[in-house]
């Protein structure tokens, strides 16, 4: 067939090394570089065929987030804007490993086993990130639709979130907003200013934000949509890629685990600052206090910010519907606690990576799924929307009920409901605060973080640990959780597990605990049990 004799010729021009084996992991493929021509060549055939499959618009993302420059990423989105499912990243592991002379065996294996009919045409949506290799393996992955006779739309560089937009606002037909960059600018903008109109005598102060963009995509973009703000927003941007490395110092990741400011951001006393990381999907908030200590408002932060907000706005609008916050183990123990004792909402636990928290999300009337490291957003169900709408449409609904019905319509606006988003979730943080007239100082006392460190351990196969309970224990190697419990009855307050990472060849410890000599301690004493 003439379909995969091009497969065949095009794929000698991006050829596995031989013996080379990746997995898709948490976030999809992710290495150096210079290891995945081949793995971008061969996802732009699956996002065919996946195409194909679901009838549907499919997306292709090349991007390394918060890893260093010299990698790079890829990632397909399903076409509401979500992950692939298990089945699908199996045979993108099993398609990135086959030998360059089973690659076509491969390739049909598939096609039978979903029973795909390759008469359906296909439709791509790739972005890439700033990364100097994206140029070149996102070429790649349009070789690999073209070879398949699949159509693409090459959207350039974009972040992550971006794209995943674009996916679905073309699969709803329009019905989420309008698939350009000038369409997302406009949704999110207009969404803004209404709830910006509700927050009376704004000074330039309270409207100036620090931004830190990575050095990456993420900055790029915020200069795009800046003028759509019409200043009701006044970004300092610092880190904006004119001269700094991707991520390096910089971005969310290095201020969450690094737990200090990033390099290249003049911050003053007491200023809102927040970072993106690497593909803008990630955000953390912070600010300097007058004695120069450093306090950090992570991804439980800005959950349960934004639940509260959420959850008052209900009770105005009398609209009975449940709110659940979704977390993973990385989530600080104060946040959880303060969430169910407290605010007595539902909280869940799912394992990392936000295909797991997504998914637990999506069995709520609003889900709030955060990961504490600044990746998530809101899902609001299909019935929750409706009956949204219908209130806002009721005449009977008296004035407060109407207002905090429209807040919540123009907060579902802003929120990218497809996938965590730095400049969405951005632009919800910054209505909030400007409407409850909160001061980053007042959010960051809703309570106080427990002390906590995070670090990595590089072993021979990180493998060997495998874990249960959301991750919060060890299965295997024998012996190790034992270890752990008892590392942890040691401290007070105390917390500790591990885990292989999805992204890095490391293993993760976390740990938290009364003070932060206790946690900094406990990690490295559970790392060192860990070899
Ligand atoms: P791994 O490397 O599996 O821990 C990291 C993050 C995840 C997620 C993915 C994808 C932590 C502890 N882990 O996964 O939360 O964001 O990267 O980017 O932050
Ligand atoms: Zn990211």
């Amino acid at each position: 067939m003439a379909q995969f004799e091009e497969v065949s010729q095009k794929s000698e021009l991006h050829p596995k090394p031989e013996g080379l084996t990746l997995q898709y992991g948490t976030a999809g493929f992710r290495t150096h570089a210079k290891h995945l021509d081949h793995i971008m060549f061969r996802m732009g055939l699956l996002a065919t065929l996946r195409s194909k499959k679901t009838k549907s618009t499919i997306g292709v993302m090349v991007t390394a987030s918060h890893n260093p420059e010299e990698d790079n990423g890829v990632k397909l989105i399903d076409p509401m804007g979500e992950m692939v499912t298990a089945v699908w990243e199996g045979y993108a592991t099993q398609l990135a490993n086959a030998e360059q002379d089973s690659l076509l065996k491969e390739l049909k294996d598939i096609i039978e086993k979903e029973d795909i009919d390759m008469s359906v045409p296909a439709c791509i949506y790739v972005g890439k990130d700033t990364r100097p290799s994206s140029a070149s393996l996102s070429q790649a992955v349009l070789d690999g639709v073209s070879s398949l006779g699949g159509k693409t739309h090459d959207y350039g560089l974009v972040t992550t979130p971006q794209l995943h937009y674009m996916v679905c606002c073309c699969n709803t037909n329009g019905c989420y907003g309008s698939p350009t960059v000038e369409g997302y600018y406009q949704k999110l903008s207009q969404a803004f200013l209404q709830l910006t109109q509700n927050a009376s005598n704004r000074t330039d102060d309270q409207k100036r934000l620090l931004v830190d963009g990575a050095n990456g995509i993420g900055a790029l973009k915020m200069r795009e949509m800046e003028p759509f703000l019409r200043s009701e927003l006044q970004v300092v941007l610092s880190n904006d890629g004119s001269s700094g490395k991707l991520n390096h110092m910089c971005g969310a990741d290095y201020v969450k685990v690094q737990q200090k400011a990033p390099q290249g951001m003049n911050m003053g006393v007491g200023e809102r600052c927040c970072s993106f990381d690497g593909d803008a999907d990630r955000i953390v908030f912070y600010y300097t206090d007058s004695k120069g200590c450093f306090h950090l408002l992570d991804g439980d932060k800005i959950a349960t910010l934004i639940s509260t907000y959420l959850k008052e706005l209900l009770t105005q609008a009398g609209l009975n519907l449940q709110i659940a916050v979704v977390q993973t183990a990385y989530a600080n123990g104060s946040s959880t606690r303060y969430l169910e004792d407290v605010m007595k909402v539902t909280v869940c636990c799912t394992k990392t990576g936000v295909k797991h928290l997504h998914h637990a999300a999506q069995e709520y009337d609003i889900g709030v799924y955060f990961e504490a490291n600044g990746h998530g957003t809101v899902l609001f169900s299909k019935a929750a929307q409706k009956q949204i709408q219908e209130l806002l449409k009721d005449s009977n609904t008296n004035d407060e009920r109407k207002r905090a019905v429209k807040l919540l319509e123009s907060t579902i606006n802003l929120i990218n409901q497809t996938v965590g988003d730095a400049i969405s979730d951005m632009l919800v943080i910054e209505a909030v605060l400007a409407i409850r007239g909160m001061s980053v100082q007042d959010w960051d006392a809703i309570y106080t973080d427990l002390p906590n460190r995070q670090l990595k351990v590089t072993v021979s196969d990180r493998r060997v640990i495998d874990t249960t309970d959301a991750e919060r224990r060890a299965v295997t190697p024998e012996g190790l959780q034992d270890a752990i419990d008892s590392l942890v009855k040691k401290y007070k307050s105390a917390r500790s597990f591990v885990r292989p990472s999805g992204t890095e060849d490391v293993v993760r410890v976390y740990a938290e605990a009364d003070t932060q000599e206790n946690a900094d301690s406990l990690a490295h004493e559970v790392s060192l049990a860990v070899y």
